[in-house]
């Protein structure tokens, strides 16, 4: 099981490298491994297990945040009709997206990330994505809201990018063009 000591913090070297592709059809043990990362994401929206493993509630995983450099994140987000939308997915990849931009109002912070570093971080409005899941199948998904913005935020984890390299350190609040504005 995926606890916060398996979690790398800001200054580990991995969280600024490119993870390399898995090759698909992946490695059993791979799949074991993205597995675990949705247990986590999952295990840690559970507020007994939550509390028993000290796991900090996060919605989104990336491979390299447990210091394993390959192309695999894990989503689990529970939206506001309280429906879930889980993702285990290697190689995902964003192939179009929208000009409209999105933010959260109240930023965004990384389970990678101890301290809070306030700012809009920009994001696409809305995205589409192929990736393969864990079955072996190829999906093409399209995502907006809550759901668009994990999935930048994970998959700039695979690029060896931090949410707040995305704010604007002039001014940490400027709005950015054409941009819907999310209220979590
Ligand atoms: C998170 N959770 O899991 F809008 F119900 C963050 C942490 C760092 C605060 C734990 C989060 O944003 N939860 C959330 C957001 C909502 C509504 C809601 C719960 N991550 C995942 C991460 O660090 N992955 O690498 C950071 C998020 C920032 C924006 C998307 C992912
Ligand atoms: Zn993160």
């Amino acid at each position: 099981m995926i606890t916060m000591e398996d979690i790398i913090r800001e200054g580990h070297p991995t969280l600024r490298k490119v993870a390399e592709e898995v090759p698909i059809p992946a490695l059993e043990k791979d799949k074991e491994t993205l597995v675990k990362m949705l247990d986590y994401v999952k295990n840690s929206q559970d507020p007994e297990k939550s509390e028993k493993y000290g796991l900090r509630p996060g919605i989104g995983l990336a491979a390299p945040q447990i210091n394993i450099s390959k192309r695999m994140i894990a989503i689990h987000v529970v939206d506001e009709k309280g429906e879930q939308h889980s993702y285990a997915l290697f190689n995902p990849k964003i192939v179009s997206h929208s000009l409209e931009k999105s933010y959260l109002t109240s930023g965004e912070g990384c389970l990678s990330v101890d301290r809070a570093v306030p700012g809009i971080v920009p994001r696409y409005a809305r995205i589409r994505v192929k990736a393969t899941n864990l079955e072996g199948e190829q999906v093409d998904i399209r995502l907006k809201g809550l759901l668009a913005i994990v999935f930048q935020h994970e998959i700039d984890h695979l690029n060896g990018i931090m949410f707040y390299d995305h704010i604007n350190e002039a001014n940490p609040f400027q709005e950015p063009e054409n941009a819907i504005a999310i209220d979590r």
